[in-house]
Parts: structure tokens; sequence; C-alpha cells
């Protein structure tokens, strides 16, 4: 009786943890960016911000497609460390930005190493600046793009000029 109590108690202290995932992002979810509100948004689950980042190896990060949408292309190895943030997400959280992203089709979710630059002071998930992680994140894999611009910190208000365009706000066709 006392021992089902026990595994009663670590059975629901560990599960919700094992559903806990990290993901970095680097484009429009990032804070002050277009899709940073559905981060918030906790009817989609939980996101707690743990830290800016970035990539320890360079990647491709462009704008593409006729709505301006961010994409770190899955080629290590050429363009620039990425910059971007590192949230830990509940597995409601996670299955959200799978569909708003459009994964697997429009992007991949993918695992890549990260140096934690500063994080959330004191928050007990909170990695060392200095640290390499992993965490996943959407990326791209798609051989045909032109890398002729990169960057290595996406704003969607940068002086690009290259709007992006909000999911609600696109023509039904795309
Ligand atoms: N959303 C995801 C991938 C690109 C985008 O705009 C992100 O911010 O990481």
């Amino acid at each position: 009786m006392k021992g089902s109590i026990v595994l009663t108690v670590i059975v629901s202290v560990v599960c919700p943890m094992a559903h806990m995932a990290r993901v970095f992002v680097y484009g429009t979810l990032k804070k002050g960016q277009p899709n940073y509100f559905r981060m918030e948004n906790t009817s989609h689950g939980q996101a707690e911000f743990l830290a800016r980042a970035r990539t320890v190896e360079p990647y491709p990060l462009v704008i593409a497609t006729k709505y301006n949408i961010p994409f770190l292309l899955n080629r290590p190895g050429t363009g620039q460390r990425v910059y971007g943030e590192i949230y830990r997400v509940d597995q409601k959280m996670l299955d959200f930005l799978d569909r708003f992203e459009g994964c697997p089709e429009r992007y991949q979710r993918t695992e890549i190493k990260l140096e934690v630059q500063d994080g959330d002071s004191g928050g007990e998930n909170t990695p060392k600046p200095g640290s390499i992680e992993e965490a996943f994140v959407y990326s791209n894999h798609e051989p045909e793009w032109p890398l002729n611009q990169t960057y290595e910190s996406y704003d969607a208000y940068g002086d690009h000029g290259l709007t992006y365009v909000l999911p609600e706000d696109r023509s039904p066709e795309q």
C-alpha cells in the first residue's frame, strides 16, 4: 500500500517532466516577432523562456516564398551562426508548434547544437552561459533554394523590407 502511494507520487512528478522538450526559435516565434504571441497563449500549452543562444555551427537563414517566411536551411557549414531563443515546452505546445509550422511538410523538426548566451537568471531550468545544449529546431531541407542573402539574426521588421505575412493573411491557394 505504502509502496503504491510512493510509486504514484514518483510517476506524477516524473511523467510531466518526461513530456517537456526544448525548442530553439530563430524566426517569427522569438520575443518581439510577429508570432511570439502564440508562445504566450496558454491554450496552446506551456512555453518557458530559458535562454538566448546561437547555433554552434553556421547555417543559412534565408527569407523565402512570397510570404517572406524565415527558414533555417539544414545545411550546416554554410551561412552564419544563427541567434535565437531556447524555450522549454510541454507536449501540448510542441504539438501546437508542429501543426503551426506545418511539420513535416513545410518545416522538419530536427535537433541542433547551441551555445548558450544569457538566460533567465536563477530559473531552475536555465542552462549556464557558454554551455552547449541541444534543442529541437524547425528547419528546412530545400536543396534548390539560393543562398544569395543569409542572416545571423532574423528580424521581421528589419531594413531588408521583406514584410512577413501571417498565415491568417495568406491567400487560400498559397
Ligand atoms: N518560426 C519558427 C521557424 C521559423 C519561424 O518563423 C521559429 O521562429 O523558429
